[in-house]
């Protein structure tokens, strides 16, 4: 089973003018591709796991021999990531969790505009490349939290609802260093379907 590059569930420069059309092409036309032609070539010589899930690969990383595993950490993870990241957007988005995730945000945070000020400084604060989350705990709990390079919360058990691209290529483009707008702008296309069906 070789793993794919997923079409995106929209246009290039549908996120416009939040996120810029050549940079979500080369996101996905570059990065996004490269980190799954790694993931396919990191199991070449794992024909023994070649038929799991990228899921399954993530959860369970210290299955993999100790030569191949950092491979399949970044590659997959990064395949994993961006593949959860575009759901995380769009032009028409859902701009609010609703039901039971919203009350839940509220319990947790206090509202939901506390929610974002802490997504965003939690964001503001992690040092390189990485990823800002919320996620669900195994005990049911919300939290947010950042993981470094290409690592996923899956692999320590968490379940992601909504996720953010922190390395420089997301947004360098149009941002140049202002990491800050560019999060700030993000909520704009932010969709909460995805996280809504996993909550
Ligand atoms: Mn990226």
């Amino acid at each position: 089973m070789k793993h794919q590059l997923p079409q995106l569930p929209y246009p290039y420069d549908s996120l416009e003018p939040y996120i810029d059309e050549k940079t979500m092409e080369v996101h996905h036309t570059k990065h996004h591709q490269t980190y799954v032609d790694k993931l396919n070539s990191a199991l070449e010589s794992l024909p023994q796991f070649a038929e799991l899930s990228l899921e399954d690969l993530l959860k369970n990383l210290d299955n993999i021999p100790e030569k191949s595993r950092q491979a399949i950490k970044n590659h997959g993870g990064g395949v994993y990531n961006h593949n959860l990241f575009w759901l995380c957007m769009s032009p028409d988005p859902q701009v609010l969790p609703n039901n039971a995730l919203a009350d839940k945000i509220d319990d947790t945070f206090g509202s939901f505009a506390e929610f974002k000020a802490k997504f965003t400084d939690v964001a503001m604060k992690h040092f390189g490349s990485g990823w800002v989350w919320l996620v669900k705990k195994p005990s049911g709990d919300l939290e947010i939290l950042t993981t470094k390079n290409q690592d996923t919360p899956i692999s320590e058990g968490n379940t992601v609802l909504i996720g953010l691209d922190l390395w420089e290529h997301a947004y360098y483009l149009k941002y140049q260093n202002l990491r800050a707008e560019y999060i700030e702008n993000w909520w704009h296309i932010a969709d909460w379907t995805y996280a809504q069906t996993h909550a």
